[in-house]
């Protein structure tokens, strides 16, 4: 069995406990044994990273650039071959998976150029001889800790932007994609980055190696955390953060909604609904939640929706051919899943289609190869209300509700009713039902006409109320969570001039009264 181990300050290093990475669709395929880094392999990490930024962070920006311009070069030679391991690591389609991997290398060549602008402003100061000017400063060394969702994407998000901005790195990649993170982290390495700036731990999230890493921030060993997953952890973040006076990135979980108005194009809308909510087989945190559908369309919607999941092709995405949606990260994932046929019940909502995981004795007419092999969840739908726990909560897995509404105010005010404000979409061909839904949606991020998901890579990525803490990342928003400014001013004028006290402020002279003109 192939072995994998941490790299610190660019060694390979060995732990004393380890686990396995499978392959999702076939958990009998061992892609490799990952080691659990401890505590102490952990301030390692720290150190090096701490040493590192010393060099990194003074090399000039233009330089980090061209090592990012590498990293992405690298990335798109070995673009197939890291979607290959991707998708049997993680269980998306291959299809998919290269998108993980394109978005790797967009933000790369964003980034690379990004590395010869980083402008700060010069600013007009109130005395003579004096110049005001403002820098980007690196901000020291960043944990991060990351989900399996998108082993590639959501990495590349938080590490390239640390990096060409001149930060240090100590990262934790999600248990179920270690393999992928490995290969990601070779080929960053590759592009030239000195020993020490990015440091790769493995290890588990909760009591382990995750949960390590985030203590650390009480050591004084970090000054930046970045992190995607679930909200409660997140919470757990921002406090530990919080009281160390750091400000981390957070990307939390969601409740998507998406609109569909009586007068939208009903293909369109269909076929959006379907890949937002069972694309990746609703893993990622921008999947629909609720579809609100407006009252005048709800039936013929219904009748459409349902009969395309039927027609749903599920499977091993890498053997067999035609596959909507593969199997779940990780058994953890489908048992939580699983619990919310009882709160669906519980509260009433009409199960529409769906019997939790596809075996021999509970089959899916679109299901390919053998369903023991893993676990692959039937595609579920349900004709819920607002209030239910199946509105509310974020399921992660192939989970739909369909929410009947009566006209655009509803819509939006159904669609604000979560405690989450991730993505959102609307589908009409009305301009003023559109803009009033672009203007009252609680979302970070909004489609019209388009699914819940897709952000491209040079656009704000965030959420707001409990799907993060206002950060963004991708695109030139990220800059402002790794770095700090720093403002100088520079006295040339060889005496003490004392702001705002000796300011030659112009003296104001008699009043005049436009009165007096009409006297
Ligand atoms: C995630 O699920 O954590 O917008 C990220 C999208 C993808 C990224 C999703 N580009 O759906």
């Amino acid at each position: 069995m192939k072995q994998f181990f941490n790299i610190i300050n660019g060694k390979e290093v060995k732990s004393s406990k380890t686990f396995l990475s499978r392959n999702s669709s076939n958990l009998s395929d061992v892609i490799g044994e990952f080691p659990i880094a401890d505590k102490d392999q952990l301030r390692d990490a720290c150190r090096a990273a701490r040493a590192a930024f010393t060099v990194w962070g003074k090399t000039p920006a233009p330089i980090r650039g061209e090592v990012i311009g590498n990293i992405g070069r690298a990335i798109a030679r070995e673009k197939e071959t890291l979607s290959q391991l991707l998708s049997r690591e993680m269980g998306k389609t291959l299809k998919e998976a290269r998108g993980d991997v394109q978005e790797a290398i967009d933000t790369c060549y964003f980034f690379q150029s990004e590395g010869r602008r980083l402008y700060g402003q010069t600013v007009p100061s109130e005395m003579r001889n004096k110049e005001l000017t403002t820098y980007r400063r690196p901000i020291g060394v960043v944990g991060i800790v990351t989900a399996g969702n998108f082993p590639v994407a959501v990495p590349s998000w938080k590490i390239i932007p640390a990096l060409i901005t001149g930060n240090t790195i100590v990262w934790k990649p999600s248990e179920d994609s270690p393999a992928t993170s490995y290969a990601f982290s070779k080929l960053l390495e590759e592009g030239g980055l000195p020993d020490g700036v990015l440091n790769v731990v493995f290890g588990l999230g909760a009591d382990s190696t995750g949960a390590e890493l985030v203590e650390l921030m009480d050591e004084g060993l970090l000054n930046k955390f970045a992190f995607t997953g679930s909200t409660s952890v997140g919470r757990k973040i921002g406090e530990i953060a919080g009281r160390n006076l750091m400000h981390p990135t957070l990307e939390l979980g969601g409740k998507n909604p998406l609109v569909v108005m009586r007068d939208a194009d009903l293909e369109n809308a269909v076929s959006g609904a379907l890949w937002a909510s069972f694309g990746t087989g609703g893993q990622r945190c921008t999947s629909a939640g609720n579809i609100i559908l407006d009252a005048p369309i709800y039936e013929e919607f219904k009748q459409m929706f349902l009969e395309r999941v039927k027609a749903i092709t599920i499977g091993d995405p890498i053997e067999q051919d035609g596959v909507l949606y593969g199997p779940f990260i990780n058994e953890r994932m489908y048992n939580t899943w699983l619990e919310h046929y009882d709160w669906g019940k519980a509260d009433g909502a009409v199960l529409l289609h769906g019997t939790g995981r596809i075996t021999k004795d509970a089959p899916f007419a679109g299901f390919k190869g053998d369903p023991s092999l893993a676990f692959f969840g039937s595609p579920t739908v349900w004709e819920a209300k607002r209030g239910m726990k199946i509105f509310q909560t974020e399921v992660f897995g192939p989970t739909i509700n369909l929410v009947k509404v009566d006209g655009i105010e509803e819509a939006i005010e159904t669609a604000n009713a979560v405690d989450f404000g991730l993505s959102s979409a609307i589908y009409t061909n009305d301009r003023q039902w559109a803009h009033s839904f672009k203007d009252a949606i609680q979302a970070g991020m909004t489609s019209i006409n388009n699914s819940t998901t897709g952000a491209e890579a040079h656009m704000p990525f965030g959420g707001i109320k409990g799907s993060g803490n206002g950060t963004r990342e991708s695109g030139i928003w990220v800059l402002d969570g790794y770095t700090y400014w720093h403002g100088v001013n520079d006295d040339v004028s060889g005496k003490l001039q004392l702001a705002q006290m000796d300011t030659e402020y112009p003296h104001a002279r008699a009043a005049f009264d436009v009165s007096s003109l009409t006297k």
